[in-house]
C-alpha cells in the first residue's frame, strides 16, 4: 500500500449539550491534551467545509474531569503548535525518498535479516509516553509476542519507573489509589519533588482554589528550589538534594512516637509495618535535619501537621522519582500513609503524578521491558500463559527485556543491531549523550518515527517514517489518576503520515506475523480492553488483576468514537468507573494486604568532589515541552525564556565572580572536558541551595549549538 492514507474527519460527535450553542457552520471536535500527565480535555472549534475543515479555536471541555473547562497556557496555544512545514511528510530510507511499500519492506527485513543471524534479542523498540494506548499496545504486542524478545523500554523509563516499582512493592500493583478530586478534599498537600505551578499547572490551579475555597486547607512544598510552586506554600522545605527517605523515615518515627499510628488499619491491612519502623526508629527530628539540612522546627511543623490531619495528599513527582534511590523515596512517602491509615478514602493517598500524557497507558499496556500487557508480569509464569493464550502467539518472551540505560549499552556494545524509535528524542533526553551518540553510530539499523522532520535523534536514523501528529492522531490515553480518554482526530493526516500504530502493523505484517490486521484504532483498544479482563478473577486458572476494563471490551465503533472519560477499572462491578481504589483495604498481594517497606536512607551514587563540586539540577521550564519539537516553534511559549541558563545561588556567583549573562563552560566526570559542549549563560537565582545549579531540560542541538546538558549527566540510576 502506498501513497496518502486520508483520516475521515466526520466529526465523531460529541454526547454533551454544547449543540446548543455552537454556530450553524461550525463543529467541534473533542480531544485530550497531548502534553502533560493531567490530562485534560479540550474543545477543539472547526470552521469550514467538512473536506477542509479548518480548527479556529481551542478551550478546555467543561465536563472533562480533569479540568472542568480549564487549560494552562500550553494547551491553550495548541493551536499554535500545529506548525506544517517542519513535518516529515514522507518516509526515507538511506537518505531518499520512498514510498510507504518500500519503508515498511526495509524495516521489515532488516529486521528479520538480523533476527535471523542474530536472534530476537539482538533487535530492540525505545518506545514513549507520547504514544496512545493503541500505538503501545501493538509495539509491546510485536516484540513480547512475535518477535519474542522483551526488549521494549520506554522513556517512561526516565521518567515514572521508579514510582511503579514502588506501587508494585506496596500494593501488589502498579495502582494509583486516588482521584484529582481528593486533592480537593484534603487537609493537607505535600509536593515532594514537584514544581506542579509549571509542570501540572491545572492541577495545580485545582488546589490553589481549593486553598481558596478552605484556607484550612496546608501546603508544604519539599523541594531544594523556592520554585513558583512554593507561592502556594504554607511551608517550603529547601530539602538537601537525594536526601527525601531520611526526611520520611523521620516522619514515619514522629507519627509512632506521636499517636499518628492507625493501628486498626495497620493491623487488618498492612504487612512488614514492624520491620519499616525499626529502620526508621533512628530518624529523630534532629538527625533528620541535619542529615536533610532543613531547620529542626520546621521539619517538625511539617511532621505535626501529617500527624495531625485526618486527610493527607503527597503529590510526588520527577524530584523523587529520578534518583539512585527513587524507589525506596517512593515507598518511604507510601509507608507514612500507610501507617496513618491515609489512603483508600476521600482526601487521602500517596499520589504519584504522571508527566507524559500517556505514560499511564504506556505501563498499562506493558511498555517497559520487565512488564507484560495488562498489568501482567513477565516473571510470572500463569500471567505469560494468559497474555500467549489471548494473543494466540507463537511465542513469547520469558525474560526481562534491556531497560532504558542498558538498552543503549547493549546497542553500544554491538548486542542490539537494529533499534526502532518512536516517538522520543534519546539523544536529548537520555544521560550521557556521548555514549547515546556513540550507541547510534555505531548501530547497523537505526529507525525513527516521529512527525517532526529533523531533531537530534533523527539525525541518526537510517530510515525516517513519518508519524501523524496531535491533530491527526486517533486513540486513547490514560492521564495520572486512571482516567481514560479519547484522543480524536480532527486534521487529515499530513503528507504521506500514517498512524503509529498502523505503521507497526504494516512492518508486523510485512515480517510475516499474524495478529496485526487491525483497520482502526478502536479496534486495538478492544482487543486491549478484552486482554485486561481475560482469565482475570478469583477463581482457578486466573489471576486477579486490578487493571480491569473488560467493560469496555463491547464498544462498537460508535460507541468508542462517543466515549466518555472514565477511570479504570471498568467492569460489571463497576461499570461507569473507579474513582478510588483500595476503599475496601484490599490490596492486589497474595495475602490483600499492603506492604510497608523497610528503607534505608542512601547517599545518592554521585556526590561532588573537589574536581566537581557542583550538584546539576535539572527540569522544566513553565512554556516548553521537553526537547521543543512541539513547543519550540510557538513564538507565545518562547517568551516565557527565550534561552537556556544555569541558575546559581549569589553567593556561589560572587566566590566565582561570575554576574548575570556571563557564559560557562561546564563539564562533569563524563562529558568530554576538553570540548565546549555544554556552555549556558549564568542566571542568579538565590532559589537554588549554595553548591547547587538548576539548568532547563528543553535545549538539544538543534535549538542551541551547546545548550545539551544530556552531555555531563552520568547513567547512574535505580536498578
Ligand atoms: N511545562 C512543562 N510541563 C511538563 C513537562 C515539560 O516538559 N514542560 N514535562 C512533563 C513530564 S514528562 C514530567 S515527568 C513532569 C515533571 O514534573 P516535575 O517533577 O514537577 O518537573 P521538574 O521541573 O523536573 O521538577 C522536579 C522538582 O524536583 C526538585 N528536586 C530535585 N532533586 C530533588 C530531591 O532530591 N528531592 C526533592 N524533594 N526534590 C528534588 C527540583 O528542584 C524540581 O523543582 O512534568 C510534565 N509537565
Ligand atoms: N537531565 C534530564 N533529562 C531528562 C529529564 C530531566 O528531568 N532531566 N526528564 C526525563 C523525562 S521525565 C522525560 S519524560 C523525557 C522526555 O524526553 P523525550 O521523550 O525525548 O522528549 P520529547 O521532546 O517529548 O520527544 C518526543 C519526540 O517524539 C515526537 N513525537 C511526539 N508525539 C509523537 C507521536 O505521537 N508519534 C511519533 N512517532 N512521534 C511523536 C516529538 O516530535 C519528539 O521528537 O526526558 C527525560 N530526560
Ligand atoms: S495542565 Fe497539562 S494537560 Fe492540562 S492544558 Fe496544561 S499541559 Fe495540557
Ligand atoms: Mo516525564
Amino acid at each position: 500500500m502506498s501513497g496518502l492514507q486520508r483520516i475521515p474527519t466526520i466529526n465523531s460527535g460529541s454526547s454533551h449539550g454544547l449543540e446548543s450553542n455552537a454556530l450553524a457552520s461550525s463543529t467541534l471536535k473533542q480531544s485530550t491534551c497531548p502534553y502533560c500527565g493531567v490530562g485534560c480535555g479540550v474543545d477543539v472549534q472547526l470552521s469550514g467545509s467538512v473536506g477542509q475543515p479548518q480548527p479556529v479555536a481551542v478551550s478546555g471541555t467543561p465536563e472533562h474531569p480533569a479540568n472542568f473547562g480549564r487549560l494552562c497556557i500550553k494547551g491553550s496555544k495548541l493551536l499554535d503548535t500545529l506548525e506544517q512545514n517542519q513535518r516529515l511528510v514522507t518516509p526515507q530510507v538511506d537518505g531518499l525518498d520512498a514510498s510507504w511499500e518500500q519503508a515498511a519492506h526495509e524495516v521489515a527485513h532488516r529486521f528479520s535479516k538480523i533476527i535471523k543471524e542474530h536472534g530476537p534479542n539482538s533487535v530492540a523498540l525505545y518506545v514513549s509516553g507520547q504514544l496512545l494506548t493503541e500505538d503501545y499496545y501493538v509495539a509491546n504486542k510485536l516484540m513480547k509476542g512475535y518477535i519474542g524478545s522483551a526488549n521494549i523500554d520506554t522513556n517512561s523509563r526516565l521518567c515514572m519507573s521508579s514510582a511503579v516499582a514502588a506501587q508494585k512493592r506496596a500494593f501488589g500493583s502498579d495502582a494509583v489509589p486516588c482521584s484529582y478530586e481528593d486533592l480537593e478534599l484534603s487537609e493537607l498537600i505535600v509536593f515532594v519533588g514537584s514544581n506542579a505551578a509549571w509542570t501540572h499547572p491545572v492541577l495545580f490551579q485545582r488546589v490553589e482554589r481549593a486553598k481558596q475555597l478552605n484556607p484550612g486547607l496546608k501546603v508544604v512544598i519539599i523541594d531544594p528550589r523556592n520554585t513558583a510552586t512554593c507561592e502556594l506554600g504554607d511551608l517550603h522545605l529547601p530539602i538537601k538534594a537525594g536526601t527525601d527517605v531520611a526526611l520520611f523515615n523521620g516522619l514515619l518515627n514522629y507519627l509512632s512516637e506521636n499517636g499518628g499510628l492507625d493501628s486498626r488499619f495497620l493491623e487488618s491491612s498492612v504487612a512488614g509495618f514492624d520491620n519499616a519502623l525499626k529502620q526508621a526508629r533512628e530518624w529523630t527530628v534532629e538527625r533528620t535535619a541535619q542529615v536533610c539540612d532543613l531547620a529542626a522546627d520546621r521539619l517538625e511543623q511539617f511532621y505535626t501537621w501529617f500527624c495531625a490531619s485526618q486527610t493527607a495528599m503527597s503529590f510526588y513527582s520527577m524530584g523523587v522519582n529520578q534518583s539512585s534511590s527513587g524507589v525506596d523515596k517512593a515507598n518511604s512517602i507510601i509507608n507514612c500513609h500507610l501507617a496513618s491509615g491515609k489512603i483508600g478514602k476521600p482526601g487521602s493517598a500517596p499520589f504519584s503524578i504522571t508527566g507524559q500524557p500517556n505514560a499511564m497507558g504506556g505501563r498499562e499496556v506493558g511498555g517497559l521491558s520487565n512488564l507484560l500487557a495488562a498489568h501482567m508480569d513477565i516473571d510470572n509464569e500463569q500471567h505469560r500463559d494468559i497474555v500467549q493464550e489471548y494473543w494466540n502467539s507463537p511465542t513469547l518472551s520469558e525474560q526481562a527485556g534491556h531497560k532504558a540505560v542498558e538498552l543503549f549499552d547493549a546497542i553500544e556494545s554491538g548486542e542490539v543491531k537494529a533499534v526502532w524509535i518512536m516517538a522520543t528524542n534519546p539523544l536529548v533526553s537520555m544521560p550521557n549523550r556521548n555514549r547515546i551518540e556513540r550507541a547510534l553510530k555505531k548501530c547497523a539499523c537505526v529507525v525513527v518515527s516521529d512527525y517532526v522532520a529533523s531533531n537530534d535523534t533523527l539525525a541518526y536514523a537510517d530510515i525516517k517514517l513519518p508519524a501523524t501528529a496531535w491533530s491527526e492522531k486517533d486513540g486513547t490515553v490514560t492521564n495520572s489518576d486512571r482516567t481514560i480518554s479519547r484522543q480524536r482526530a480532527f486534521l487529515p493526516a499530513l503528507g504521506e503520515a500514517r498512524h503509529d500504530w498502523k505503521i507497526i502493523c504494516d512492518v508486523a505484517q510485512r515480517m510475516g506475523y499474524s495478529g496485526f490486521d487491525f483497520q482502526s484504532s478502536h479496534e486495538v483498544f478492544v482487543e486491549y480492553a478484552g486482554l485486561t479482563g481475560y482469565r482475570n478473577g478469583r477463581g482457578e486458572n486466573e489471576s486477579q488483576r486490578d487493571l480491569d476494563l473488560s467493560g469496555l471490551a463491547q464498544l462498537s465503533r460508535a460507541q468508542f468514537d462517543r466515549m466518555k472519560p472514565v477511570q479504570w477499572p471498568v467492569n460489571s462491578t463497576n461499570p461507569n468507573g473507579t474513582k478510588r481504589l483500595f476503599t475496601d483495604q484490599a490490596f492486589y498481594t497474595p495475602t490483600g494486604k499492603a506492604n510497608c517497606i523497610a528503607v534505608d536512607f542512601k547517599i545518592p551514587t554521585q556526590v561532588t568532589s573537589d574536581a566537581y563540586p557542583f550538584v546539576l539540577n535539572s527540569g522544566r521550564l513553565r512554556d516548553q515541552w521537553h526537547t521543543m519539537t512541539r513547543s519550540g516553534s510557538s513564538s507565545a511559549l518562547s517568551q516565557h525564556s527565550p534561552e537556556s541558563f544555569l541558575a546559581i545561588h549569589a553567593e556561589d556567583a560572587q566566590a566565582l565572580d561570575l554576574k548575570d549573562g556571563d557564559l560557562v563552560s561546564l563539564s562533569s566526570a563524563v562529558s568530554t572536558q576538553t570540548s565546549q559542549q555544554v556552555v549556558l549563560p549564568i542566571q542568579i537565582d538565590s532559589a537554588q541551595r549554595r553548591g547547587e545549579l538548576f539548568a532547563p531540560i528543553h535545549w538539544g542541538k538543534q535549538w542551541s549549538s551547546s545548550a545539551s546538558i544530556a552531555y555531563l549527566y552520568s547513567d547512574a540510576r535505580d536498578a
